[in-house]
């Protein structure tokens, strides 16, 4: 079983699409591990996107991504990493196909709505650096799981 980090981006939060968001997970079937709402500190945004430091949009991401509060979601499950990023889309909203959350609610790549780890090994990192292992209930019996999971 894959770990990823979902992030509820400020501008999805501002246009009151978080059910949206965690309807559309839920209903692939992948599992909530872990959820709450927070506003990133500059220092958690600065390690989190990390990667993208030396990039020319580093400074507005770090803004955008402690403009508000957020809802960071650890999800598990089959293929997790790649299933929620095909349920994200593509990075560019308007290059998004129809069906995603990015392609069916944003235009900008600035915008666009929700974070989705980019491999398993991230997925781990990334689950840690925003959940203390107290906040995973990383083994509860889901009674549907016999139905999602071979
Ligand atoms: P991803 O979120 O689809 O994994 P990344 O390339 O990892 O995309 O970029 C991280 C985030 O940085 C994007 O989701 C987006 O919010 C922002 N970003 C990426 N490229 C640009 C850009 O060219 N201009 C402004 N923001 C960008
Ligand atoms: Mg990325």
């Amino acid at each position: 079983m894959e770990r990823t980090l979902i992030i509820v981006k400020p501008d999805a939060m501002q246009r009151g699409l978080a059910g949206e968001v965690i309807k559309r997970f839920e209903q692939r079937g992948l599992k909530i591990i872990g959820m709450k709402l927070l506003q990133i500190s500059r220092d958690l945004a600065e390690r989190h996107y990390a990667v993208h430091r030396e990039r020319p949009f580093f400074g507005g991401l770090v803004d955008y991504i402690t403009s508000a509060p957020v809802v960071v979601i650890a999800l598990e499950g089959t293929d997790a990493v790649s299933a929620a990023r095909m349920t994200i889309g593509a990075t560019k909203p308007s290059a998004a196909a129809a069906g995603t959350i990015r392609g069916d609610y944003g235009l900008e790549i600035g915008r666009n709505l929700v974070h989705g780890s980019d491999s398993a090994e991230n997925g781990e990192v990334e689950v840690a650096n925003f959940f203390a292992d107290s906040e995973l209930c990383s083994a509860w019996p889901r009674s549907v799981d016999g139905w999602v999971f071979e």
